[in-house]
């Protein structure tokens, strides 16, 4: 058993009496009221999810175990000589809510090696697809197709299911596939975009350093990897690439089926493939400039003309937040120090000095601010990554980090399968007295 697997099981007796103490003597507590405005509008903001992974406040941003963003940069364990943590180190973290010591993160960086060999049937799959096909679409089938190693499926049918233990092939399932996801967006990457031609694993790297030597981008994109992995982990329960993650688990699916349903809801426009949306509509206005340099106002006309046109504007708004995404921030603060005078950033940067405004002017959106995808597609740009189209695999590695582990301790804590009530309209209009 691994120190991490150890570290988990101490850990999870407690957390087990927390939550059996607040069913069984405080289960009647209200936590809330939901308005007929909720149940229409999308559950937004009815409190009915419960994880220690992440805390989303609205005005602060995200804290991950309780650490924003620049104080989990800093506190966890770092290659040598790089600026951005291990992701093995911050799987650790998110698991157990405790900062491991650079031996313990080396000795995940060994495991996570042990468990990345990708079968062939997936290579096999992957390149079976029409080349043309999304890479998100690729991503979801590598991952469904997967399915059959799962450790969690086979206890579940071994006729000796305890539900109590079911968090340790959950735990499996999880690391393995963690472990396997950069080798497969690596290996998508380079079919669709670098004439099929691969770079194999290099034993001596850690996942950040080992998808950028697969991926064929020199130093820092190391470090990128290792930023956008942890950055993109996870944003709470609620979203939709984390919700329904947690809902297909719910019903005792395994992480591949879980993990693949959640990757789905993350390909979705308003959601996770707003990153690319953002460069696609950038390029659109670049075109049309046929590069002379936007000045404020023309970029003004632009917002106008795409919110006149009904459309959104990418990688601006929250569900939740209402601020500068944290996340937006720390690749801003990423941008300013390595590519301050790169055309897209200005572009990227003049769009923030004139969005919020517009979108305040308009008065439609709750949240003017720009989100996490408004600036991440610049720096993958700048790196020669330009192929937009592959922007949400990226966000989908990091994700399945923050959704695995939550599933993990869903199992853990033996959460039931997930079923809200439905109501007809009818029933609606007679709670609202108009019927
Ligand atoms: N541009 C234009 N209009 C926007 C807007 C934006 N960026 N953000 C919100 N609005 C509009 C909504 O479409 C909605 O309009 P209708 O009343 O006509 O339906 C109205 O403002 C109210 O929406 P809201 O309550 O502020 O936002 P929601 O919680 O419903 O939606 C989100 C949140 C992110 C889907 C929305 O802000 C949006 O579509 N943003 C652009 C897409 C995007 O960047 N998504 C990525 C989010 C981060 C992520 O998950 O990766």
């Amino acid at each position: 058993m691994s120190t991490l697997k150890d570290k988990l099981a101490a850990k999870i007796p407690d957390q087990r009496k927390r939550v059996t103490r607040l069913l069984k003597e405080h289960g009647d507590v209200k936590v809330g009221e939901v308005t007929i405005a909720q149940v229409i509008g999308g559950a937004r903001g009815v409190k009915s999810l419960v994880t220690d992974i992440s805390y989303l406040d609205p005005m602060e941003g995200i804290r991950f175990r309780g650490k924003t963003i620049p104080e989990t940069m800093a506190a966890l364990p770092k290659p040598d000589g790089k600026d951005y943590p291990y992701v093995e180190g911050f799987w650790y973290f998110l698991m157990t809510g405790d900062v491991p010591t650079k031996a313990e993160a080396e000795e995940l960086v060994e495991e996570f090696k042990t468990r990345s060999q990708v079968p062939q049937y997936v290579f096999d799959l992957l390149r079976s697809m029409p080349r043309d096909t999304h890479p998100m679409t690729m991503f979801s089938a590598a991952i469904l197709s997967m399915q059959r190693e799962s450790k969690f499926a086979k206890y579940y049918g071994s006729g000796h299911f305890n539900k109590m233990d079911a968090w340790d092939p959950m735990f499996e399932d999880a690391t393995d596939l963690i472990a396997k996801l950069p080798v497969i967006a690596a290996y998508i990457y380079r079919m669709k975009y670098k004439g099929d031609i691969h770079i194999p694993a290099d034993s001596s790297l850690d996942m950040g350093g080992n998808f950028a030597h697969m991926m064929g981008i020199d130093h820092p994109y190391d470090d990128v990897a290792r930023m956008y992995f942890i950055l993109h982990s996870d944003h709470e329960s609620g979203n939709v690439s984390a919700h329904t993650t947690h809902l297909v688990a719910s019903a005792l699916s395994d992480a591949y089926y879980s993990l693949s349903a959640g990757i789905n809801g993350l390909a979705g426009p308003l959601h996770g493939l707003a990153n690319q949306e953002v460069l696609k509509w950038l390029q659109g206005v670049m075109d049309k400039l046929d590069g002379k340099e936007p000045t404020p106002e023309i970029m003004k006309q632009f917002v106008w003309d795409t919110l006149n046109s009904g459309q959104v504007i990418p990688g601006y708004g929250h569900a939740v937040l209402r601020k500068t995404d944290p996340r937006y921030q720390s690749q801003r603060d990423f941008c300013l120090k390595h590519l301050p005078d790169y055309p897209l950033f200005k572009y990227v940067d003049m769009l923030y000095q004139v969005v919020p405004d517009i979108l305040v002017e308009q008065g439609k959106a709750k949240n003017p601010w720009p989100n996490v995808d408004a600036q991440s597609g610049v720096i993958q740009w700048f790196y020669g990554l330009t192929e937009y189209d592959f922007y949400t695999v990226l966000f989908g590695v990091g994700r399945a980090i923050g959704v695995l582990a939550n599933i993990t301790w869903d199992r853990a804590l033996g959460y039931p399968i997930e079923r809200p009530k439905s109501l007809t309209t009818d029933m609606l209009e007679e709670i609202a007295g108009i019927k």
